[in-house]
């Protein structure tokens, strides 16, 4: 007997919208006008992506890839990653702000349908809440809060993506079973974080993440363009009855 869907929980940044190309334009801006010599072209960020978390991002590349981390200007690494990743953020909000950033087909039907049914949304990031605040009030409206009751993001789950940290609070916040969700992503670090927490996953990778490791996933679709509530449904039913390799 298959546990009736009641909820779908959604990842941001390339699932609701194809974000990372502003992403990558907003770290740029931010180094520039911290005066720091680093530019991040796109095979560069695709493969920074790995690291899930700005902040997180800004580290690994200072470490990593600049290969030595010493104080640009005396105020300790973590507090010049938090001051570029504070500037990152508000120059990415000023971007998404403008309505740049459409989401992806088929996702605005899907929520509508989903509602309509009373089946519940919610959300599953590790950006920040001021980026999905930005986008979301531009995408969905002033109201949208009013269709993702449930949001978990950076600021309740530090534990960063492949982590299933956040996924288990939406699961919490939700009152509900894994069993009775899907979750929609983009990433590999998504999918490995949806799946520990125990969740069937649908993945509609990005230019940014199409060359990932999806193996597990309930679906990998070019995006939810036509993806009805009754498909979710015959998905999961086909992987519960399909017999064990
Ligand atoms: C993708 C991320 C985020 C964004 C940048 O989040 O890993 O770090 O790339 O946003 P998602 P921040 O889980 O929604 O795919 O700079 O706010 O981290
Ligand atoms: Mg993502």
């Amino acid at each position: 007997m298959t546990t009736p869907l009641r909820a779908l929980v959604f990842d941001v940044d390339g699932t609701l919208a194809d974000t990372e190309r502003f992403h990558l334009l907003a770290f740029n801006e931010a180094f520039r006008s911290e005066g720091l010599p680093w530019h991040w072209d796109e095979t560069l960020y695709t493969r920074l992506l790995e690291v899930s978390g700005g902040k997180e991002r800004i580290l690994h590349y200072w470490k990593e890839v600049r290969g030595h981390v010493t104080d640009v200007d005396g105020a300790g690494v973590r507090d010049t990653i938090e001051r570029i990743h504070a500037g990152k953020t508000a120059i990415y909000e000023a971007l998404v702000h403008d309505g740049a950033v459409p989401l992806r087909p088929g996702v605005l039907a899907l929520m509508d349908e989903a509602r309509a049914e009373g089946v519940q949304l919610a959300i599953a990031t590790t950006t920040s809440p001021v980026n999905i605040a930005a986008l979301l009030r531009r995408a969905i409206g002033p109201q949208w809060r009013l269709h993702l009751p449930v949001v978990c993001d950076a600021s309740t789950a530090p534990v960063k993506k492949p982590h299933p940290q956040v996924y288990r609070q939406v699961l919490e916040r939700l009152a509900l079973p894994a069993a009775a969700c899907i979750a929609f992503e983009d990433s590999g670090n998504g999918l490995r974080a949806a799946t520990a927490a125990g969740l069937r996953t649908v993945i509609t990778p990005t230019s940014f993440t199409r060359h990932h490791d999806f193996r597990g996933a309930l679906r990998v679709l070019p995006d939810l363009a036509g993806v009805r509530m009754d498909d979710l449904r015959a998905w999961i039913e086909t992987m519960e009855t399909a017999p064990c390799p």
